[in-house]
C-alpha cells in the first residue's frame, strides 16, 4: 500500500498488507470518477489518511469476499455530527452480534471520525463508517481474519431533490422479502446489503422512488434504506424491530418529535392496507432524512399531498439538525 498522502492519526491495531511486491496492472484502469463529490478527498483507513486514489483495501478482505463487516451512515450539519453517540452504539451492537471486535474505543472512533471530517474541511455532509472483518484467506471462516479494518469516508450528499420533500415520494411493494431474522437479522447493519439491493432494483424497474419490503408474514418491514411510518387519526405508527425494521436513528428522532408535538406514537405491525388507508405516510433515514410518501402501489395516500403532521415533523427535524450534535471544529 502506498503511504504517500498518509498522515498518522492515532494507534488502533494497524495492519499492512502482507504482499511485498506491488504488481502494476498491465492495462491502465479507467479514470475513476470522484465518487464523493469532494475535491481531493481524504479517506481514513486504519489510522492513516489516504487520498481518494490511494484509498484501497485488500481483495482478501472478508468485507469484500463475504460482506462480512458492519457499517453506519452518519450525517453532519452546520459543523455538528447528528446523533453520533447513537450511531456508535448501534455500530457496537452490530459488532457484538456478528462477534467482531472493533479495534478501538468509542472515544478513539469519535476522534477519528471528527478528524476525517476536519481533514476534508466540511461543515455539512455524510460519513460512511465501515468496519470489515479484515484480511483472511479465501475460506469464509472469520477466525483467520486477525485484524478488522476501520474505514471512514466523508462525502457530500443529497439523496432526494428538494422538490420531493415538497411533493412526496412514490413507493411500490417489491416481491423481495426482507431477510428473515432467523437467517440474517436486519437489526445488524451489515455489509451484506444484497437483500436491499434486490429490492432497490425492483423500485427502479417500477420507476418508483423507493421499494416497500414486507417480511415473511406479509407485514411491512421497511424500505430499502429507510423506516416507514403511517399516520391515522393523529396516531403515528411504525413497525417494530421484530418485524424486520432496522432500529433507525432517524426513526427514534421522528418519535421524539412526534411525542414533543403531542401525538400518540406506537410501534406495531402494519400491513399494506394500513399504508393505503393512512391519512399520511413518511419515511425516515439518515440519507433521506424525513420525507413524505404520497403514493403506494398506485394508491394515493390521503389527498396525495404531504400531510400536515408530516410537514410539522420535517420542520422540527430540520431545526434539530441545525443546532444539535457533536461539534466538529470545537
Ligand atoms: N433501514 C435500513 C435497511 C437502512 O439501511 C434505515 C432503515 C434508516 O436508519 P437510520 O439510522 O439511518 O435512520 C437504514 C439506514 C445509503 C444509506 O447510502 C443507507 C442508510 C443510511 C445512510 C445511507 O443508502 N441506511
Amino acid at each position: 500500500m502506498k503511504t504517500t498522502d498518509a498522515a498518522v492519526l492515532d494507534e488502533p491495531k494497524i495492519h499492512e498488507p502482507t504482499a511485498d511486491a506491488v504488481v502494476e496492472p498491465a492495462i491502465e484502469g479507467r479514470p475513476r470518477p470522484t465518487a464523493v463529490g469532494i475535491k481531493d478527498a481524504k479517506v481514513y483507513i486504519d489510522g492513516k489518511f489516504y487520498s481518494e486514489a490511494d484509498a484501497k483495501v485488500s481483495v482478501f478482505d472478508h468485507g469484500l469476499l463475504y460482506g462480512d463487516g458492519i457499517f453506519e451512515g452518519i450525517r453532519f450539519y452546520n459543523g455538528r455530527v447528528f446523533r453520533l453517540g447513537e450511531h456508535l452504539d448501534r455500530l457496537w451492537d452490530s459488532a457484538r452480534s456478528i462477534a467482531l471486535e472493533i479495534p478501538m474505543t468509542k472515544d478513539a472512533m469519535t476522534e477519528a471520525l471528527l478528524e476525517t471530517i476536519r481533514q476534508n474541511h466540511m461543515r455539512d455532509g455524510y460519513v460512511r463508517l465501515v468496519v470489515t472483518r479484515g484480511i483472511g484467506n479465501l475460506g469464509l471462516n472469520p477466525t483467520q481474519c486477525k485484524w478488522p479494518s476501520v474505514i471512514i469516508i466523508v462525502a457530500a450528499i443529497t439523496l432526494y431533490h428538494d422538490n420531493l420533500y415538497r411533493k412526496g415520494l412514490t413507493i411500490v411493494t417489491c416481491a423481495t422479502r426482507r431477510c428473515n431474522p432467523g437467517a440474517l437479522n436486519p437489526a445488524v447493519k451489515s455489509l451484506n446489503y444484497l437483500n436491499n439491493v434486490m429490492a432497490r432494483l425492483e423500485a427502479n424497474l417500477a420507476d418508483a422512488d423507493e421499494a416497500l419490503m414486507l417480511n415473511d408474514q406479509g407485514n411491512v418491514a421497511e424500505c430499502t434504506a429507510d423506516n416507514v411510518f403511517v399516520i391515522k387519526r393523529g396516531q403515528i405508527v411504525t413497525p417494530p424491530v421484530t418485524a424486520g425494521a432496522l432500529r433507525g436513528i432517524t426513526r427514534s428522532v421522528a418519535f421524539e418529535i412526534a411525542e414533543e408535538l403531542g401525538f400518540k406514537t406506537l410501534k406495531a405491525d402494519i400491513t399494506r392496507h394500513d399504508i393505503y388507508a393512512a391519512d399520511e405516510c413518511f419515511l425516515t433515514g439518515t440519507a433521506a432524512e424525513i420525507i413524505p410518501v404520497v403514493k403506494a402501489d398506485g394508491r394515493m395516500i390521503g389527498n396525495g399531498k404531504p400531510g400536515p403532521i408530516t410537514t410539522r415533523i420535517i420542520a422540527r427535524f430540520r431545526e434539530m439538525t441545525r443546532d444539535t450534535g457533536t461539534p466538529i471544529y470545537g
